[in-house]
């Protein structure tokens, strides 16, 4: 079935007349054919599987050392085809000398969307943070909350189920902005009349606290972490929307245009 719609995408005559040999086992899909210039085909449908799989059923993805042991490990949401929210968290371990380990949690009533890792109380090792989209018991209405977990390598326990921030909001990340060793959570908000504004918070004890909040922008569609540790906004003002670099200076947001 699976091959039978590439095919059908592709326009694969090849098929039809039999020149090509296809074997689905198992592990997955191996093509071959005689002439060494469809090797190069057969690398290109493997591709067309993979991201169309990759497309379909991840939803987010994150690495990071979760327990110190200088080995990164990748977090991922998983969805099933055509959901909006995910359905299982995937931690994939590297192991010392014994290859993988790969563990799945069932997050099927969190509806999960996103997920980072950030070291975010500074204490040296990394949290696991998962956006989810529920009510809880004290805020019964479906909205986006930021939920923190640790891994101790065999299972992972919360650390904070965040029910709130200020104020609604669409997206969030960490980054390490005034360079003190803390992961500061970073968040587009919607500050009304629809309005966005980004908001940092700080850890304290027992969930986070507002250190700054920049102006309000006519909208802000995304927020990403850079390979330098800066945090860019995408946002839009006069109509226009640019890039901007969003720093922390003495507790109040800087803005690079
Ligand atoms: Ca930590
Ligand atoms: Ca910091």
């Amino acid at each position: 079935m699976i091959w039978q719609n590439i095919a059908d995408i592709l326009n694969l005559e090849a098929l039809e007349k039999g020149k090509l040999k296809c074997y689905i086992n198992r592990v997955g899909l191996r093509l071959s054919m005689k002439k060494k210039k469809w090797i190069f085909v057969s690398a290109f449908f493997a591709i067309t599987v993979f991201a169309c799989a990759v497309n379909s059923f991840l939803l987010n993805v994150s690495c990071g050392d979760l327990d110190n042991d200088d080995k990164k490990e990748f977090v991922m949401i998983l969805k099933r085809p055509g959901d909006e929210f995910g359905k299982s968290l995937v931690i994939v371990s590297l192991q010392k000398g014994s290859g993988k380990r790969i563990q799945m949690y069932d997050m099927n009533n969190l509806n999960p969307w996103t997920i980072h890792i950030a070291d975010v109380d500074g204490d040296g090792m990394k949290e696991l943070s998962v956006g989810v989209y529920k009510k809880t018991r004290l805020d019964p209405v479906m909205a986006k909350r930021p939920f923190l977990y640790n891994w101790n390598g065999k299972t992972i326990y919360p650390k904070w189920l965040g029910s709130r921030l200020s104020r609604p909001f669409d997206d969030y990340c960490f980054c390490d902005l005034n360079d003190d060793s803390v992961d500061e959570l970073i968040s587009i908000e919607l500050a009304g009349n629809g309005s966005k504004l980004i908001n940092v918070y700080r850890w304290k004890g027992f969930g986070v606290e507002g250190i700054a909040e920049s102006h309000t922008f006519e909208d802000i569609s995304h927020i990403r972490v850079t390979r330098a540790e800066r945090i860019k906004a995408k946002v839009k003002t006069d109509d226009k929307w640019r890039w901007i670099g969003i720093s922390l200076k003495h507790d109040k947001i800087e803005i690079e245009w």
